[in-house]
């Protein structure tokens, strides 16, 4: 593999092009017309202009890629994260035409994309599910019934959604039909399918989720777990690892199922299998991401490895040299999505001018960022202008070089989530690690950062007027 083609932009193209870059390996951008001057395109060896600003007509235009690829004599497409990442069509298109898709064969994709799928395929193996009705419901009366045999509330899902569209929780039986009903026609119209099916309602879960890792000689390893319970919305703001909930059993546990889920899809490349974890410490397997994800730093951190050196390895056929006794968790990683979005302000996106833009630097400091000072954020994309992530041997640790980084990182011109991850930080509930999915919900509101924002202007008023009478008296001193 000589060169690799990036169908990404922001920070994750340049995650993937850092490492082809230290293997060696040349790389080529593409970019739509509002990132002709991104900086992944000049971190690029070459690009290509692919299309306008809107995702439609460009990032997500495959053949347009696979042919700018073709011209460029590029042996390999790296999709990052979102766009064309989880497209089984685009997979198959990329082999015929003779160019490595570094992520999983299309069928992999395929099965993990379709919910109802997934269970299919991880009956054989003994993998813990949420109690509930594992195929698409037709007859809305037998449906119901087996809801109050299961006992409510309990959660609609679309077998098409993910990462939380299409989910409905229905509370009591007198709710189930129309909220069925409901269900079905949201599934018709955001995915062109209304397969869906129910789940007994987990009320307080965290959400764990294992990295594995599949070469294409029958080895799977996992990678831990990262905990990504704090999300807004099913965003996700803060990301950890490992998770200070799992002991060194359940870890285990958790790992070996997570890799027979893997196993179950005849899965290749870095891949994510999500559970629920439940208050008596039962998991369940959920879904599984088959990609590279967002929050991938803080596993690379705790494990010393390199996930997408890892991926772009298997997917040359290489065997992956580390074995799952290798592999120990050192220290303690944190992540903070730093979007730009008024936290102030129900979270709007706040995109404009980056007037001031300063990264945090320093032992323990990550930054994966896309963008720089004097740069305009577009409005057609994901408005994440990077990950703030941290290291430390201790969590303690890592939350300290998280807040001083948060103080040290300077933004102007634009809103972003930087107060919001503080405010996460210094919460009790996170310190202490007793949290779960309902964290934002529970404890967040703008009033709260706008009493801590006040309270800080107020301080550095206060340094700033001791500060006064401190130059007043050396003025004074010739007299
Ligand atoms: C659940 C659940 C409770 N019970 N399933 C949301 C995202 C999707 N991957 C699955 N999700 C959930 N499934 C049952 N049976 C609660 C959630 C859920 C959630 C999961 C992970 C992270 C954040 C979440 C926020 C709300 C609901």
């Amino acid at each position: 593999m000589k060169k690799i083609l990036v169908a990404n932009r922001g920070e994750i193209a340049i995650r993937v092009m850092k490492t082809a870059q230290k293997m060696g390996i040349k790389t080529v951008a593409v970019y739509s017309t509002v990132d002709r001057n991104a900086p992944h395109v000049k971190f690029a060896d070459e690009a290509v202009w692919i299309g306008e600003a809107p995702s439609n007509q460009s990032y997500l235009l495959g053949s347009k890629i696979i042919e700018v690829a073709k011209n460029l004599n590029v042996d390999a497409i790296h999709p990052g994260y979102g766009f064309l990442s989880e497209n089984a069509d685009f997979a198959v298109e990329c082999e015929k035409n003779g160019i490595v898709f570094i992520g999983p064969k299309s069928h992999a994709i395929k099965i993990m994309g379709s919910k109802l799928a997934a269970k299919e395929a991880v009956k054989a193996y003994n993998i813990p599910m949420v109690p509930g009705i594992d195929e698409a419901i037709t007859d809305i009366e037998k449906a119901k019934q087996a809801a109050t045999s299961i006992g409510f509330p309990i959660l609609i899902k679309a077998s098409a959604g993910g990462g939380g569209k299409g989910m409905r929780v229905v509370d009591s039986e007198a709710d189930f039909e129309s909220q069925m009903n409901r269900a079905i026609s949201e599934a018709v119209a955001a995915f062109g399918d209304g397969s869906v099916f129910i789940e007994k309602y987990v009320g307080s879960p965290r959400h764990i989720e294992i990295q594995v890792m599949a070469d294409s000689h029958g080895t799977i390893l996992y990678l831990f777990e990262r905990e990504c319970s704090i999300q807004r919305r099913h965003q996700k703001v803060v990301e950890e690892a490992p998770s200070s909930v799992l002991t060194p059993e359940l870890r285990k546990k958790m790992g070996e199922a997570a890799v027979l889920v893997a196993k179950s899809c005849d899965y290749l490349g870095a891949g994510t299998v999500e559970f629920l974890l439940d208050e008596n410490n039962n998991f369940y397997f959920l879904e599984m991401n088959t990609r590279l994800q967002v929050e991938h730093p803080v596993t690379e951190l705790i494990t010393g490895t390199d996930l997408v050196e890892l991926q772009i390895r298997v997917a040359r056929g290489e065997a992956l040299t580390i074995t799952q006794e290798d592999l120990q968790i050192k220290g303690h990683a944190l992540e903070l999505r730093v979007y730009a979005e008024d936290p102030l302000n129900d979270f709007l996106p706040s995109v404009g001018h980056l007037d001031v833009y300063q990264l945090p630097v320093g032992d323990g400091i990550r930054v994966d960022n896309g963008f720089e000072q004097g740069m305009d954020i577009p409005i057609y994309y994901d408005p994440m202008l990077a990950k703030l992530i941290t290291y430390g041997k201790t969590r303690e640790e890592a939350i300290q070089l998280m807040i001083k980084a948060i103080e040290n990182y300077q933004v102007e011109g634009v809103q972003t989530t930087l107060p919001f991850g503080k405010f996460v930080f210094e919460h009790e509930a996170f310190r202490s690690g007793k949290f779960d999915t309902h964290f934002v919900k529970k404890y967040y509101s703008p009033e709260i950062l706008k009493e801590q924002a006040g309270k800080e202007a107020e301080i550095a008023a206060l340094i700033a007027l001791k500060q006064y009478f401190e130059d007043q008296k050396i003025v004074r001193l010739p007299n």
